[in-house]
C-alpha cells in the first residue's frame, strides 16, 4: 500500500472524529428532556439525528463496505428518513439519549475497524478514494448543520456560544461583470463529490452581473421599510400567496425595535448588524427583494461560474480562491462563529473577479429547480438526490456558517422547498449584462 493511501486513511479517520466531536458538542449542550423534545414540526428531535447518523454509518460502512453483521437491524425502520416525517419522530420508540450515544459509539468502533482494512486504492467504486467514508463524513456534518438549525428553533436560555466573526477592513459592495461563454459545471474529479454534482459538463452562460456580496441586513431592512412585503408587484403569484397565508413581514426571528430591527439568534436577542448578510429568508422573499432592487436571483449555472471559473485559464476550479483546500482564512464555515460575517470579512476567499463569500456565511438561493445534470446517474442510492429532482425544490449554493468545510465546495448542491427558512439561507442578486 502506498503512502498516499495511508495518508488518505488517516485523513478519513480524522474527518470522522471531527464530525463526531461536533455531533457530541451539539447534543451535550442540552439535557435529555431537550434532546427528545420536538422543538419545531420542521425538525427531528436531536436524539433522532444522532442515532440516524449512526444508523447510516452502520448501513454503509459496517454492513455494506465491511460486510459485517448488523449492530441493530431492528432499528433501521425508525431511522429511515423516508418512513416517518420529521414531525412524527418524537412519538416513535426511539433509542433514548444514553442508548443513542452507546449505539453511535459501537458503530464507530466497527467503522474504524472497517476503515483499517478497506482497500481505498482499488476495487469497488464505493470504496475507491474513500468515497463511502467521505459520504458518511458529509452525512454526519449535514445533520450537524440540521441540528444547529434545531438549536436555533428551540426556546429557553442560550446554550451555544461563539466568538463574533471577523469584521472587514472595508465593506464590500457593488457587482462584477462575468463574461459570457462556456464553462465547465459539475465535476468528474472531486473524489468526495456526491452524485448530483456529476458529471462535469459544458454550460453556456450569457454575460451577467453578480453582486460582490450577499444582500445585507441593512439592504433588506430598506426593502421592508419601502413596503416590500405589502406590494404584490415584487412577488410571484405563488410567492404572494405564501406571503399572505404565512403572514410574512420580515426574515424569521426578526422583531421590530423602534425604527430598526433586532433578531433572536440561539437564544440571544440583539440588533441586526447592517453589513452582515440577511439570513432566514425564503426563496420567495429573496426573489421579491431582487425584483424590487431591479435585479434577479442568479441561476445555479451563473452562481457556479462566478464561484469556479478562472478568467486567466478558462478552467473551473474547486473553490473561488483556487484548488487549495479550505483554510480558516478563506471562509466562515464550520460553526466557528454562530452567525454570518459582514461583506468583505474574508478577502482571502474572494474569486479572481472579486466576488466575496460565495463559500460560507449563508446558503444562497438560486433561481434554479433541482435537476440531475445531463448524464446523471444515482450513486450510491436514489434517495440521496434523485427522488428530489423536479420543480418542487430550489437549489441553494455555497454553504453557511453552520456548514463544515468537508460538506461544501464549488460544485456542492443543496436544495429545499421555496418556503423554507429554518436553514441558514440568504442570497445575492444578479442581472443580465
Ligand atoms: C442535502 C441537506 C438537503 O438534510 O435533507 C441528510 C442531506 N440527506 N441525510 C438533507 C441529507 C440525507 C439533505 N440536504
Ligand atoms: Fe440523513
Amino acid at each position: 500500500m502506498t503512502i498516499e493511501t495511508e495518508r488518505l486513511r488517516d485523513r478519513v479517520a480524522a474527518e470522522l472524529l471531527r464530525a463526531r466531536e461536533r455531533s457530541t458538542r451539539l447534543t451535550e449542550a442540552v439535557d435529555d428532556d431537550d434532546l427528545v423534545a420536538q422543538h419545531s414540526p420542521l425538525m427531528s428531535p436531536l436524539v433522532w439525528d444522532l442515532a440516524h447518523v449512526g444508523n447510516q454509518e452502520e448501513l454503509w460502512l459496517v454492513r455494506d463496505v465491511g460486510g459485517r453483521a448488523a449492530v441493530r437491524q431492528d432499528i433501521d425502520e425508525l431511522y429511515d428518513a423516508f418512513k416517518h416525517a420529521r414531525r412524527d419522530r418524537r412519538a416513535l420508540p426511539l433509542l433514548n439519549p444514553a442508548e443513542a450515544r452507546r449505539y453511535v459509539a459501537q458503530v464507530r468502533d466497527k467503522a474504524l475497524d472497517v476503515l483499517d482494512r478497506a482497500r481505498l486504492d482499488q476495487g469497488r467504486r464505493l470504496v475507491a478514494d474513500g468515497f463511502a467514508f467521505g459520504m458518511i463524513v458529509q452525512h454526519e456534518q449535514q445533520h450537524d448543520e440540521t441540528m444547529l438549525a434545531t438549536h436555533q428553533l428551540r426556546s429557553g436560555p442560550p446554550v451555544l456560544s461563539a466568538a463574533p466573526p471577523p469584521a472587514p477592513a472595508s465593506v464590500v459592495t457593488g457587482e462584477v461583470l462575468v463574461p459570457g461563454g462556456p464553462f465547465t459545471m459539475g465535476t468528474d474529479t472531486e473524489a468526495w463529490a456526491l452524485d448530483n454534482e456529476r458529471p462535469a459538463h459544458q454550460v453556456f452562460v450569457a454575460p451577467f452581473h453578480i453582486d460582490r456580496a450577499a444582500v445585507t441586513n441593512g439592504a433588506y431592512a430598506a426593502f421592508i421599510e419601502a413596503g416590500g412585503y405589502d406590494d404584490p408587484r415584487w412577488w410571484t403569484a405563488a410567492g404572494w400567496d405564501h406571503r399572505q397565508e404565512a403572514g410574512l413581514t420580515g426574515p424569521a426571528h426578526w422583531q421590530r425595535d423602534g425604527s430598526s430591527f433586532a433578531a433572536t439568534t440561539f437564544g440571544r436577542t440583539a440588533p441586526v448588524v447592517a453589513d452582515e448578510p440577511v439570513v432566514h429568508v425564503g426563496f420567495h422573499e429573496a426573489s421579491a427583494y431582487a425584483k424590487w432592487a431591479g435585479k434577479r436571483l442568479p441561476t445555479e449555472a451563473e452562481w457556479e461560474k462566478a464561484a469556479r471559473w478562472d478568467p486567466a485559464t478558462g478552467r473551473s476550479r474547486r473553490y473561488p480562491w483556487g484548488d487549495a483546500a479550505v483554510e480558516s482564512r478563506h471562509a466562515n464555515l464550520g460553526q466557528r462563529f454562530l452567525r454570518p460575517s459582514a461583506a468583505g470579512a474574508f478577502p482571502d476567499g474572494a474569486s479572481p473577479l472579486g466576488v466575496h463569500q460565495l463559500i460560507g456565511d449563508v446558503w444562497e438561493w438560486t433561481s434554479s429547480d433541482f435537476h440531475g445534470y445531463p448524464g446523471f446517474a444515482a450513486f450510491p442510492y436514489r434517495e440521496y438526490s434523485e427522488v428530489f429532482f423536479g420543480p418542487d425544490y430550489k437549489v441553494l449554493r455555497g454553504g453557511s456558517f453552520g456548514t463544515d468545510a468537508s460538506a461544501v465546495r464549488g460544485t456542492f448542491r443543496n436544495w429545499d422547498y421555496p418556503i423554507r427558512r429554518q436553514i441558514f439561507t440568504g442570497f445575492r442578486c444578479a442581472r443580465d449584462a
